[in-house]
């Protein structure tokens, strides 16, 4: 990873704020490949991995997976991939996370794009899905909100005080949100 110059946006937002949604978009619209933490963890449940049984409970209880496993699988992603722009969408989720990944990978995020959304709105899209993810029930969801209330938002201070935040409103539909998103790569294009 270290020979190849790569360009890396941090995608974050509390749970369903609709970082998921907005990647695919901005995969179609700006040639990005989409790395989503969470997808890749629910991967590595399926695949039988060893750590399989932590990650799954520590989904279920809304938990922070340890760095190690996050970055290891985020890193071999990035490797494997042909593509040089990556959405990392979900994470860092924590201080450790973001340290752990800076200095294993030495990259710093080109900015960070930030969707803001009431918990009533992103608590409503949540149990609504209906995708059967193990976490989307109330007491689960709950527990989500917290540890982004305590540990993820810090993460993203973090990035304002260094200047790295684009904030976009969350709380509108799909294509109002994303029209804010074009917004903010397009000057990336030229
Ligand atoms: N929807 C989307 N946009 C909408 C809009 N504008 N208007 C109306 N509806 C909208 O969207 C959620 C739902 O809302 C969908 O039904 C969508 O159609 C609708 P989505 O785009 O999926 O939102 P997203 O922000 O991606 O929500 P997600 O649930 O994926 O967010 P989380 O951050 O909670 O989930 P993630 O998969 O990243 O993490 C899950 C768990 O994995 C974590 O809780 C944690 O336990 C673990 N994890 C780690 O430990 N470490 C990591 O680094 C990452 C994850
Ligand atoms: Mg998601």
């Amino acid at each position: 990873l270290s020979e190849k110059k790569v360009t890396v946006v941090f995608v974050l937002g509390g749970p369903g704020s609709g970082k998921g949604t907005q990647c695919a978009n901005i995969v179609q619209h700006f040639g990005f490949t989409h790395l989503s933490a969470g997808d890749l963890l629910r991967a590595e449940i399926k695949s039988g991995s060893e750590n399989g049984t932590m990650i799954q409970n520590m989904i279920k209880d809304g938990k922070i997976v340890p760095s190690e496993v996050t970055v290891k699988l985020l890193q071999r992603a990035m490797q494997d991939s042909s593509n040089d722009k990556f959405l990392i969408d979900g994470f860092p989720r924590n201080e450790e996370n973001r340290a752990a990944f800076e200095s294993v990978t030495g990259i710093d995020p080109e900015f960070v794009l930030f969707f803001e959304c009431p918990e009533e709105e992103m608590e409503r899209r949540l149990l609504s899905r209906n995708q059967g993810r193990e976490d989307d029930n109330i007491d689960t969801v709950r527990k989500r909100f917290k540890v982004y209330m305590e540990s993820s938002l810090p993460v993203i201070e973090y990035y304002i005080a260094k200047g790295k935040v684009r904030k976009i409103e969350a709380a509108k539909p799909v294509k109002e949100v994303f029209e804010a998103v074009k917004t903010i790569f397009t000057p990336l294009k030229e």
